[in-house]
Protein backbone atom coordinates (compact mmCIF):
# COMPACT_ATOMS: atom_id res chain seq x y z
CA UNK A 1 0.00 0.00 0.00
CA UNK A 2 2.91 2.58 0.97
CA UNK A 3 4.38 1.73 -2.26
CA UNK A 4 1.08 2.08 -3.93
CA UNK A 5 0.84 5.47 -2.37
CA UNK A 6 4.04 7.01 -3.33
CA UNK A 7 3.54 6.13 -7.16
CA UNK A 8 -0.13 7.79 -6.98
CA UNK A 9 1.38 11.10 -5.45
CA UNK A 10 4.02 10.86 -7.63
CA UNK A 11 1.76 10.25 -11.09
CA UNK A 12 -0.36 13.40 -9.57
CA UNK A 13 2.65 15.51 -9.22
CA UNK A 14 4.10 14.42 -12.86
CA UNK A 15 0.58 15.63 -13.91
CA UNK A 16 1.05 18.76 -12.07
CA UNK A 17 -1.44 18.45 -9.19
CA UNK A 18 0.71 18.66 -5.97
CA UNK A 19 -0.34 17.48 -2.28
CA UNK A 20 -1.90 20.74 -1.51
CA UNK A 21 -4.27 20.79 -4.44
CA UNK A 22 -4.78 16.94 -3.72
CA UNK A 23 -6.11 17.85 -0.10
CA UNK A 24 -7.99 21.06 -1.82
CA UNK A 25 -10.60 18.45 -3.68
CA UNK A 26 -10.15 16.00 -0.57
CA UNK A 27 -11.89 19.49 1.29
CA UNK A 28 -14.26 19.52 -1.38
CA UNK A 29 -15.38 16.10 -1.29
CA UNK A 30 -15.82 16.38 2.23
CA UNK A 31 -17.86 19.07 2.50
CA UNK A 32 -20.39 17.55 -0.21
CA UNK A 33 -20.18 14.31 1.74
CA UNK A 34 -21.95 16.71 4.15
CA UNK A 35 -18.81 15.70 6.65
CA UNK A 36 -16.74 18.23 8.86
CA UNK A 37 -13.84 19.72 7.37
CA UNK A 38 -11.49 18.43 9.98
CA UNK A 39 -12.37 14.73 7.68
CA UNK A 40 -10.57 15.78 4.78
CA UNK A 41 -7.51 13.57 5.94
CA UNK A 42 -9.78 10.26 5.86
CA UNK A 43 -11.29 11.02 2.59
CA UNK A 44 -7.72 11.55 1.59
CA UNK A 45 -7.26 7.63 2.98
CA UNK A 46 -10.06 6.64 1.16
CA UNK A 47 -8.76 8.22 -2.44
CA UNK A 48 -5.12 7.16 -1.92
CA UNK A 49 -7.02 3.49 -0.63
CA UNK A 50 -8.97 3.73 -4.01
CA UNK A 51 -5.86 4.20 -5.90
CA UNK A 52 -4.22 1.36 -4.72
CA UNK A 53 -6.47 -0.72 -6.41
CA UNK A 54 -7.10 1.41 -9.42
CA UNK A 55 -9.49 -0.52 -11.31
CA UNK A 56 -10.00 -0.70 -14.76
CA UNK A 57 -12.87 1.27 -16.09
CA UNK A 58 -14.31 0.66 -19.55
CA UNK A 59 -16.37 3.84 -20.57
CA UNK A 60 -18.92 3.74 -23.41
CA UNK A 61 -20.36 6.61 -25.31
CA UNK A 62 -24.08 6.53 -26.72
CA UNK A 63 -26.20 9.82 -27.57
CA UNK A 64 -24.88 12.87 -26.05
CA UNK A 65 -22.34 15.66 -26.94
CA UNK A 66 -19.20 14.55 -24.52
CA UNK A 67 -20.03 17.13 -22.32
CA UNK A 68 -19.64 14.72 -19.66
CA UNK A 69 -16.01 13.81 -20.45
CA UNK A 70 -15.16 17.44 -21.40
CA UNK A 71 -15.96 18.58 -17.62
CA UNK A 72 -13.12 16.45 -16.01
CA UNK A 73 -10.85 16.20 -19.23
CA UNK A 74 -10.91 20.62 -19.49
CA UNK A 75 -10.24 20.80 -15.32
CA UNK A 76 -6.72 19.44 -15.51
CA UNK A 77 -6.59 18.93 -11.73
CA UNK A 78 -10.30 17.14 -11.51
CA UNK A 79 -9.24 15.25 -14.75
CA UNK A 80 -5.46 13.94 -13.24
CA UNK A 81 -7.31 13.04 -10.19
CA UNK A 82 -9.61 11.13 -11.55
CA UNK A 83 -7.27 9.43 -14.22
CA UNK A 84 -4.61 8.46 -11.70
CA UNK A 85 -7.06 6.85 -9.60
CA UNK A 86 -8.61 4.79 -11.98
CA UNK A 87 -7.40 2.97 -15.22
CA UNK A 88 -9.10 3.65 -18.37
CA UNK A 89 -9.34 1.09 -20.65
CA UNK A 90 -11.74 2.15 -23.28
CA UNK A 91 -12.93 5.63 -23.79
CA UNK A 92 -13.39 6.57 -27.33
CA UNK A 93 -12.63 10.29 -26.60
CA UNK A 94 -8.93 9.77 -24.87
CA UNK A 95 -7.85 6.34 -26.74
CA UNK A 96 -5.50 6.90 -29.72
CA UNK A 97 -7.18 3.67 -31.28
CA UNK A 98 -10.22 4.18 -33.68
CA UNK A 99 -12.04 2.12 -36.32
CA UNK A 100 -11.96 -1.81 -36.02
CA UNK A 101 -8.80 -1.31 -33.94
CA UNK A 102 -10.72 0.94 -31.19
CA UNK A 103 -13.84 -1.97 -31.00
CA UNK A 104 -11.23 -4.54 -30.83
CA UNK A 105 -9.86 -2.59 -27.44
CA UNK A 106 -13.32 -3.13 -26.29
CA UNK A 107 -13.40 -6.60 -27.06
CA UNK A 108 -10.40 -7.64 -25.32
CA UNK A 109 -11.21 -4.47 -22.38
CA UNK A 110 -14.16 -6.68 -21.36
CA UNK A 111 -12.54 -10.05 -21.76
CA UNK A 112 -9.72 -9.20 -19.90
CA UNK A 113 -11.29 -7.98 -16.96
CA UNK A 114 -14.55 -9.84 -17.30
CA UNK A 115 -16.76 -9.45 -13.85
CA UNK A 116 -13.92 -6.83 -12.71
CA UNK A 117 -14.12 -3.27 -14.51
CA UNK A 118 -16.66 -0.13 -13.23
CA UNK A 119 -18.43 0.72 -16.78
CA UNK A 120 -19.36 4.13 -16.88
CA UNK A 121 -21.96 4.88 -19.53
CA UNK A 122 -22.02 8.61 -21.12
CA UNK A 123 -24.96 8.49 -23.42
CA UNK A 124 -28.66 8.12 -23.90
CA UNK A 125 -29.71 5.04 -25.34
CA UNK A 126 -31.74 5.20 -28.73
CA UNK A 127 -34.29 1.55 -28.02
CA UNK A 128 -37.19 2.49 -30.88
CA UNK A 129 -36.64 0.17 -34.27
CA UNK A 130 -34.03 -1.95 -32.31
CA UNK A 131 -31.93 0.99 -31.39
CA UNK A 132 -31.31 1.70 -35.12
CA UNK A 133 -31.11 6.12 -34.24
CA UNK A 134 -27.80 5.38 -32.83
CA UNK A 135 -24.93 3.27 -33.76
CA UNK A 136 -21.21 3.09 -33.27
CA UNK A 137 -19.11 1.34 -36.14
CA UNK A 138 -22.24 -0.26 -37.64
CA UNK A 139 -23.20 -1.96 -34.46
CA UNK A 140 -26.44 0.06 -32.52
CA UNK A 141 -25.73 1.42 -28.52
CA UNK A 142 -28.63 -0.90 -27.60
CA UNK A 143 -26.68 -3.86 -29.08
CA UNK A 144 -22.66 -2.57 -27.64
CA UNK A 145 -24.70 -2.10 -23.94
CA UNK A 146 -26.40 -5.15 -23.62
CA UNK A 147 -23.20 -7.02 -24.70
CA UNK A 148 -20.63 -4.72 -22.43
CA UNK A 149 -22.73 -3.76 -19.34
CA UNK A 150 -23.84 -7.29 -17.84
CA UNK A 151 -19.60 -8.31 -17.40
CA UNK A 152 -19.05 -5.06 -15.59
CA UNK A 153 -18.77 -5.53 -11.86
CA UNK A 154 -20.98 -1.85 -11.35
CA UNK A 155 -22.36 0.43 -13.49
CA UNK A 156 -22.66 4.10 -13.32
CA UNK A 157 -24.13 6.28 -15.39
CA UNK A 158 -22.84 9.91 -15.93
CA UNK A 159 -24.57 12.68 -17.26
CA UNK A 160 -28.59 13.56 -17.45
CA UNK A 161 -28.03 11.83 -20.83
CA UNK A 162 -27.15 8.33 -19.28
CA UNK A 163 -29.24 8.98 -16.16
CA UNK A 164 -33.03 9.63 -18.16
CA UNK A 165 -32.48 9.97 -21.82
CA UNK A 166 -31.79 13.60 -21.77
CA UNK A 167 -31.62 16.05 -24.72
CA UNK A 168 -31.76 13.15 -27.01
CA UNK A 169 -34.91 12.14 -25.21
CA UNK A 170 -36.74 15.46 -25.43
CA UNK A 171 -39.40 15.36 -27.67
CA UNK A 172 -40.45 14.12 -30.20
CA UNK A 173 -38.08 12.05 -29.78
CA UNK A 174 -38.75 9.57 -32.17
CA UNK A 175 -35.65 7.37 -31.87
CA UNK A 176 -37.22 6.28 -28.41
CA UNK A 177 -33.82 7.67 -26.79
CA UNK A 178 -33.92 6.40 -22.86
CA UNK A 179 -31.65 6.15 -20.05
CA UNK A 180 -29.32 3.16 -19.72
CA UNK A 181 -31.89 1.73 -16.48
CA UNK A 182 -34.86 1.60 -19.05
CA UNK A 183 -33.52 1.10 -22.08
CA UNK A 184 -31.65 -1.96 -20.48
CA UNK A 185 -33.81 -3.05 -17.79
CA UNK A 186 -31.00 -2.64 -14.87
CA UNK A 187 -30.54 -0.53 -11.56
CA UNK A 188 -27.01 1.46 -12.22
CA UNK A 189 -26.00 4.54 -10.18
CA UNK A 190 -27.17 7.78 -11.60
CA UNK A 191 -25.05 10.49 -11.28
CA UNK A 192 -27.05 13.24 -13.61
CA UNK A 193 -25.75 17.00 -15.00
CA UNK A 194 -25.40 18.19 -18.00
CA UNK A 195 -23.06 18.32 -17.81
CA UNK A 196 -22.30 16.39 -14.19
CA UNK A 197 -19.66 17.44 -11.89
CA UNK A 198 -16.50 15.07 -12.11
CA UNK A 199 -16.20 14.44 -8.33
CA UNK A 200 -19.52 13.43 -7.74
CA UNK A 201 -17.78 10.34 -10.37
CA UNK A 202 -14.84 10.50 -7.85
CA UNK A 203 -16.45 10.26 -4.52
CA UNK A 204 -18.74 7.44 -6.09
CA UNK A 205 -15.92 5.64 -7.32
CA UNK A 206 -14.11 5.76 -4.26
CA UNK A 207 -16.97 4.68 -1.77
CA UNK A 208 -17.36 1.75 -3.97
CA UNK A 209 -13.36 0.56 -3.42
CA UNK A 210 -13.71 1.65 0.44
CA UNK A 211 -17.33 -0.62 0.94
CA UNK A 212 -19.39 1.99 1.89
CA UNK A 213 -22.71 1.58 1.53
CA UNK A 214 -23.80 4.59 -0.95
CA UNK A 215 -27.33 6.00 0.21
CA UNK A 216 -29.61 6.21 -2.88
CA UNK A 217 -32.96 8.39 -3.16
CA UNK A 218 -35.94 6.54 -5.56
CA UNK A 219 -33.53 7.58 -8.69
CA UNK A 220 -30.99 5.88 -7.91
CA UNK A 221 -28.76 9.21 -7.52
CA UNK A 222 -26.38 9.23 -4.37
CA UNK A 223 -27.31 10.90 -1.71
CA UNK A 224 -24.55 12.59 -0.60
CA UNK A 225 -24.23 14.57 -4.32
CA UNK A 226 -28.28 14.99 -4.60
CA UNK A 227 -29.70 14.72 -1.29
CA UNK A 228 -30.13 18.00 -1.20
CA UNK A 229 -31.31 21.25 -3.66
CA UNK A 230 -29.03 23.66 -5.60
CA UNK A 231 -31.27 26.34 -3.64
CA UNK A 232 -30.61 24.86 -0.07
CA UNK A 233 -26.75 25.49 -0.64
CA UNK A 234 -27.10 28.75 -2.74
CA UNK A 235 -24.96 31.63 -1.75
CA UNK A 236 -28.09 33.85 -2.93
CA UNK A 237 -30.15 32.06 -0.54
CA UNK A 238 -30.61 35.37 1.74
CA UNK A 239 -31.56 37.26 -0.88
CA UNK A 240 -34.10 34.67 -1.78
CA UNK A 241 -35.79 35.02 1.46
CA UNK A 242 -35.56 39.12 1.28
CA UNK A 243 -37.63 38.95 -1.88
CA UNK A 244 -34.45 40.63 -3.22
CA UNK A 245 -34.83 39.11 -6.84
CA UNK A 246 -33.43 40.46 -10.06
CA UNK A 247 -35.48 40.71 -13.53
CA UNK A 248 -33.08 41.64 -15.75
CA UNK A 249 -29.99 39.65 -16.56
CA UNK A 250 -26.72 41.01 -16.19
CA UNK A 251 -27.59 43.70 -14.08
CA UNK A 252 -25.54 45.29 -11.41
CA UNK A 253 -27.58 43.34 -8.56
CA UNK A 254 -27.22 39.92 -9.92
CA UNK A 255 -23.42 40.83 -9.80
CA UNK A 256 -23.71 41.26 -6.62
CA UNK A 257 -25.40 38.36 -5.74
CA UNK A 258 -29.32 38.83 -5.81
CA UNK A 259 -31.73 36.02 -6.10
CA UNK A 260 -32.37 34.96 -9.60
CA UNK A 261 -35.84 33.42 -9.33
CA UNK A 262 -37.35 35.57 -11.26
CA UNK A 263 -35.61 35.10 -14.48
CA UNK A 264 -36.10 31.22 -13.72
CA UNK A 265 -34.08 29.75 -11.52
CA UNK A 266 -34.87 26.54 -10.98
CA UNK A 267 -32.60 25.83 -8.21
CA UNK A 268 -35.53 25.32 -5.45
CA UNK A 269 -36.71 22.02 -7.71
CA UNK A 270 -33.28 21.06 -8.91
CA UNK A 271 -31.19 18.45 -6.60
CA UNK A 272 -27.33 18.88 -7.16
CA UNK A 273 -24.44 20.04 -4.86
CA UNK A 274 -22.96 22.46 -7.43
CA UNK A 275 -22.81 25.41 -5.07
CA UNK A 276 -20.49 22.81 -2.96
CA UNK A 277 -18.32 21.64 -5.06
CA UNK A 278 -18.39 23.83 -8.36
CA UNK A 279 -16.91 23.65 -11.50
CA UNK A 280 -13.87 24.57 -13.43
CA UNK A 281 -11.68 23.21 -10.91
CA UNK A 282 -13.86 24.49 -8.08
CA UNK A 283 -13.77 27.85 -9.03
CA UNK A 284 -17.27 28.36 -9.64
CA UNK A 285 -20.71 26.97 -10.99
CA UNK A 286 -23.64 29.15 -12.83
CA UNK A 287 -25.63 30.98 -10.43
CA UNK A 288 -22.38 31.81 -9.00
CA UNK A 289 -21.43 33.34 -12.50
CA UNK A 290 -24.89 34.86 -13.04
CA UNK A 291 -26.90 32.32 -14.45
CA UNK A 292 -29.80 30.73 -13.06
CA UNK A 293 -29.93 27.12 -12.79
CA UNK A 294 -31.32 25.54 -15.56
CA UNK A 295 -32.27 22.39 -13.79
CA UNK A 296 -29.92 20.70 -15.74
CA UNK A 297 -30.01 17.79 -13.54
CA UNK A 298 -33.28 16.67 -13.78
CA UNK A 299 -34.80 14.33 -15.53
CA UNK A 300 -36.78 15.93 -18.73
CA UNK A 301 -35.38 19.05 -17.88
CA UNK A 302 -35.21 19.70 -22.13
CA UNK A 303 -39.12 19.37 -21.85
CA UNK A 304 -40.31 20.38 -18.60
CA UNK A 305 -38.04 23.23 -17.70
CA UNK A 306 -37.94 24.94 -21.27
CA UNK A 307 -37.54 27.50 -23.12
CA UNK A 308 -34.50 28.53 -21.14
CA UNK A 309 -34.63 32.07 -22.30
CA UNK A 310 -38.23 34.21 -23.23
CA UNK A 311 -38.23 37.76 -25.31
CA UNK A 312 -39.88 40.00 -22.88
FE1 LIG B 1 -25.67 14.63 -22.01
FE2 LIG B 1 -22.95 14.15 -21.57
FE3 LIG B 1 -25.39 16.95 -21.31
FE4 LIG B 1 -23.60 16.57 -22.91
O1 LIG B 1 -22.13 13.31 -22.70
S1 LIG B 1 -25.69 15.22 -19.95
S2 LIG B 1 -25.75 16.39 -23.49
S3 LIG B 1 -23.34 17.76 -21.09
O2 LIG B 1 -22.24 15.46 -22.52
O3 LIG B 1 -24.47 13.23 -21.87
FE1 LIG C 1 -32.72 29.76 -5.01
FE2 LIG C 1 -31.98 30.29 -7.51
FE3 LIG C 1 -32.43 32.29 -5.84
FE4 LIG C 1 -30.30 30.71 -5.54
S1 LIG C 1 -30.67 32.11 -7.25
S2 LIG C 1 -31.66 31.44 -3.92
S3 LIG C 1 -31.13 28.74 -6.16
S4 LIG C 1 -33.96 30.78 -6.58
FE1 LIG D 1 -27.00 22.37 -13.63
FE2 LIG D 1 -28.27 24.00 -12.03
FE3 LIG D 1 -26.02 22.95 -11.26
S1 LIG D 1 -28.06 24.20 -14.23
S2 LIG D 1 -24.87 22.74 -13.16
S3 LIG D 1 -27.91 21.85 -11.67
S4 LIG D 1 -26.69 25.00 -10.89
Amino acid sequence: MKKEKAQFYKRLEEKGVSRRDFLKYCTALTASMGLSYSCAGQVAEKIEKAAAQRPAVIWLHFGECTGCSEAFLRTPDVGALILETISVEYHETIMAASGHQAEENLHHAVEKYDGKFVCVVEGAIATAYNGSYGKVGGRTFLEIAKEVVPHAAATITIGTCAAYGGIAAAAPNPGGYKGVNDALGINAINLPGCPPNPLNLLGTIVKYLNNEAIELDEENRPMFAYGETVHDNCPRLAHYEEGNFVSEFGSKEAEMGYCLYEMGCRGPETYNNCPTLKFNDSTSFPIQAGHPCIGCSEADFWDSMTPFYEES
